[in-house]
This record gives structure tokens, sequence and C-alpha cells, in this order.
């Protein structure tokens, strides 16, 4: 690993040593097999709080640096160590621990899949307040500690408001129990932010409490075809004044990322090819009251020619083949063989204009370079590819996209997080003052920087 890392040092942390492993096995009695083994199959719930408090306790004292993981799904080098850190899984704390029906709040063991939770919450005629791609193996501790965004934030707002309490360790063992499941609670400052979106960089996040809202009654998606990229806006304006509170996604990929679809992943594409699509999703408790709203929608983008070709359905396996042109794109695109991947922040007027500037200063030198994302967030993910990675290509992107980005007050990383691969970009995006209170917070919460070393803060200066 220190070869991947040439040019950085690997902080003066203590090395692994047969004493620290025979610790961690009398620390997880009978559960020490699982240190060794495989984890699958291995159904009892060998961590629980204490075990993470004292392990965390041992590992701060000894030095030893530590990388909570989740899912392993991020996207920015975060879950995963830069030298010899410790992982430190919570796939095994992934109980529920209670949902309360009447208040629409659940509260779980950070290691629970998302797409499982939102299965169990099915029950209940609740859902998951978000939902990502990669639902099928990340974790809630993980989104939470990621501030992960995906399609529902558009109509469920981000965990900052959703995430009502947080169970987290910190790097001495210390148990922070913010474990509420209060809608308002305004008694001094509202420390279990602090857990959301810090990366595994200030504690651990053991337990969360979040709130679910109503499983929708019926669900219609569209998916939509238009020439330019303001018909995109004209008709994102147009969904938010005629659908309001039943709009629950609008994403948006252009022909680039359907023709990676078509290619790589052999999927269909249902309509005639246009230079973007367009994904609605409404959600709602009364059928033709929705299917009115929706038809009116359509007519008024048809109507004017905003939309040129469009299809629609309430039929759930043939939506969920049609959000799979969306949710797919990322596995399409790996098949080109390297992918640049960019998840930015942009004021729309400029949202697809950083593709097109790419595209030109890139030229034929890549294979693809693709736009697509939560266009109602404003959020952008640009994805250039090309057979092999090339530092030649590398450097035309960055720090030109950083750049970019920072000239229009911007993110560099909207909702993906900095993890390893993006820490030293945090200036464009963070003032100065707000990087140096950043580390102050680190240095009071972990002292020793154990947890998650070279993430999220800039390692160099
Ligand atoms: P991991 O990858 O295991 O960890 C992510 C970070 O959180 C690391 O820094 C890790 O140290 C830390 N961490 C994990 N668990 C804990 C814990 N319990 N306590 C403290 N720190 C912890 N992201 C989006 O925001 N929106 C999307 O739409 C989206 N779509 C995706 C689609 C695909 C196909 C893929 C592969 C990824 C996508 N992601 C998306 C990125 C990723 O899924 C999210 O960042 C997710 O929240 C990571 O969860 P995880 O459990 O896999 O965390
Ligand atoms: C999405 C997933 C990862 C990527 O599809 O919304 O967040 O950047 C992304 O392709
Ligand atoms: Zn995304």
């Amino acid at each position: 690993t220190s070869k991947k890392h040439a040019k950085l040092k690997r902080g003066n942390f203590a090395r692994l040593s047969g004493k620290h492993v025979d610790h961690f096995q009398s620390l997880l009695g009978s559960a020490s097999q699982v240190l060794t083994e495989d984890l699958d199959g291995y159904n009892t719930d060998w961590m629980n709080i204490m075990r993470v408090s004292k392990i965390l306790r041992y590992c701060n004292d000894q030095k030893l640096a530590v990388v909570p993981q989740g899912g392993n799904t991020g996207l920015v080098g975060g879950s995963v160590p830069v030298f010899d850190e410790i992982i430190l899984s919570l796939q095994l704390m992934d109980k529920v621990i209670s949902i309360d029906q009447m208040a629409g709040v659940m509260v779980c063991q950070a290691g629970c899949i998302l797409e499982k939770l939102d299965e169990q919450l099915a029950d209940y005629n609740l859902m998951m307040p978000l939902d990502l791609g990669s639902k099928g193996s990340c974790h809630i501790g993980g989104n939470v500690s990621t501030n992960a965004g995906g399609i529902r934030l558009l109509r469920y707002g981000s965990l900052h408001g959703s995430v009502l309490g947080v169970e987290a360790v910190k790097a001495d063992g210390e148990i922070i129990d913010c474990l509420s499941s209060l809608r308002k609670d305004n008694t001094g400052y509202d420390v279990k932010q602090l857990f959301i979106g810090s990366e595994g960089t200030l504690g651990v996040v053991t337990a969360v409490s979040i709130l679910c809202p109503q499983r929708p009654k019926n669900v219609s998606l569209a998916l939509l075809a238009c020439s330019t990229f303001d018909d995109v806006l004209s008709s994102l304006k147009e969904a938010r004044n005629q659908l309001q509170e039943i709009l629950s996604a609008f994403e948006v990929f252009d022909n680039d990322s359907m023709m990676s679809n078509q290619t790589n992943l052999k999927l269909m594409n249902p309509l005639k090819e246009h230079n973007f699509y367009i994904v609605v999703e409404t959600s709602g408790s009364n059928q033709s009251h929705d299917e009115e709203k929706l038809n009116a929608f359509l007519e008024t983008v048809m109507g004017s020619e905003i939309i040129n070709d469009g299809i629609i359905t309430t039929e759930p396996s043939k939506i969920r083949i049609l959000w799979g042109l969306r949710e797919k794109i990322t596995e399409g695109l790996l098949h080109d063989g390297y992918c640049y991947k960019y998840d930015v922040s942009l004021p729309l007027a400029h949202y697809y204009r950083l593709v097109e500037d790419m595209r030109v200063r890139l030229g034929d030198r890549a294979t693809r370079v693709v736009g697509y994302g939560h266009v109602g967030d404003g959020n952008l993910h640009l994805n250039v590819t090309a057979p092999a990675y090339s530092a030649e290509l590398h450097s035309l992107i960055e720090p030109f996209i950083y750049e970019y980005v920072a000239k229009l007050r911007g993110s560099i990383s909207a909702e993906h997080g900095l993890g390893f691969i993006k820490s030293k970009y945090i200036h464009h995006s963070k003032s100065p003052q707000a990087v140096v209170l950043m580390k102050q917070l680190k240095k009071l919460m972990d002292p020793n920087g154990i947890l998650n070393p070279y993430k999220t803060l800039p390692h160099t200066d």
C-alpha cells in the first residue's frame, strides 16, 4: 500500500502485533473466531456497543489506527485502509431495535442494510427516506457517515433532517448516546450532527434513529426525452409547479449515458434516440388525483414541445426496469475500462455546460464523457471513461474540474463525501476558517487521530 501513496507518509501509529490480536480475542470472547474466519453465515450478533467501546479504547491507548467500515460501497476511498489501519466492520450490528408506526420512527443498529430496512418498513406502511443504487449492500451507518443523498432527497430531504438520533463511540471508547426519537428537541448543541457526514473521522456510528415517511399507495414513473438541457430545466420547473407534493424523484441522464447502458449492459432504450432522458416519479395516496396531475403535467410539457417523447407506467416491474436505466449507468461505465468519477453540485444554469466543456477539453482522449444525476438537487455526476488509467488524461481533468466548480461556488463533492481521494481538494469548497475549525473538532474528538486517518481532512498542511 505504501507504493500507492508514495508521497503520503504513514502516520506514527503502532503496527498490529500478536499481542493486539490476543487482546481483541479476549474482548470478543467466543466471537473471536470471527476475526480469523469468514464472516459469511455468522449469525450471532457478536459485537455490541460495549465491545466497540472497548476495542476503540484499546486502539486509542495503543495508537492503532482504525477504519470504520459499513457496506464498503463508498466511492471516495473512505472505507478502506490507506496503509495498515485496522478495519472495524459494523456488518454484524444488524438489528432493528424498534419501529414506532404512529410516529414513523425506526431505531436500528448501524450495520443494517438499507434495502432490508426498507423492506421491513413496508409491513408498517413506512419507507426509508433515502434510496441509492447501492441499497442492496450499503449500511445505514455508512449512509449516515457519508450523509448520503440519492434519488429521494428531492422529496424527503437530507439525512441531516431525517436522522433524529445517533449513538456513536468516540476514539477513546466513550459512548455518545444521542439516540433520541424526538422530532423536536432544542436543548443545547445538536451534537448528533457531527457524526452525519464526517465519514468515520469523528466517531463510529453504532445506532441510528430515523424518520420514515409513509409508504406511498401508488407510484407512477415517466421516462421522458428532450433535445436540450434547457428543456430539462423547463420540465423540472413544470414538474415542481404542477406535481408539487407528489413529485418524488426527478433525475436526468444524457444520451452518452444511455449509449453506455445499451452497449455495455445490453439494456433497451424504450424510446427513440434523444439528447436527454428524464425520469419523473410521482408517489401519492390517491390514484385518480395523482393521475390527473401527472397527465396535466405531461400535456403541458408534450404540448409545448419541451418533451419530444415519453412513456409512463404504474406497473412495479416496469418501474424497476426504467429506474435501472438510470441506476445502472455507474455499472455500465465500468465496462469501458477506467472511470474518472465526479460528483458535484452546480447552479442549474451551469449543470450541463461543465459536461460540454469537459468534452471539448478532452476530445478523443476519452472514450466517453457522460453527465447524469439528481438534477432536482443541482447534483451532477460527471464520469469520464477510457480504456485504462492515464496520468495525462487525469491531469487534463483535475484540477480543472475542481477550479471550474469552485469558480461557480459549487461543491466538489455533493453527496459522496471526500474520503481519501478528494480530501486534498476541500479548499475548493470550504473556507480556510471552516477547515481550521474542522481540524480543531477532530483534535478535540480524536486527539490521537486514530479514526480514519488520511480521510476527509487534508493531510498535507
Ligand atoms: P462504506 O463505503 O463502508 O463507508 C463509507 C464511509 O463511511 C467511510 O469513510 C467509512 O469509514 C464510513 N463509515 C461506514 N460505516 C460507518 C460507521 N458505522 N460509523 C462511522 N463511519 C462509518 N451515494 C450517494 O450519496 N448517493 C447515491 O445516489 C449513491 N449511489 C450509489 C450507487 C452505486 C451503484 C454505488 C456503488 C454507490 C453509490 N453511492 C451513492 C455511494 C455509497 O453507496 C454511499 O456513500 C453509502 O452511503 C456508503 O455506505 P456504506 O455502508 O457502503 O459505507
Ligand atoms: C448515482 C452513483 C455513483 C456514480 O448514480 O446517483 O451517486 O457516481 C451515483 O456513478
Ligand atoms: Zn448520486
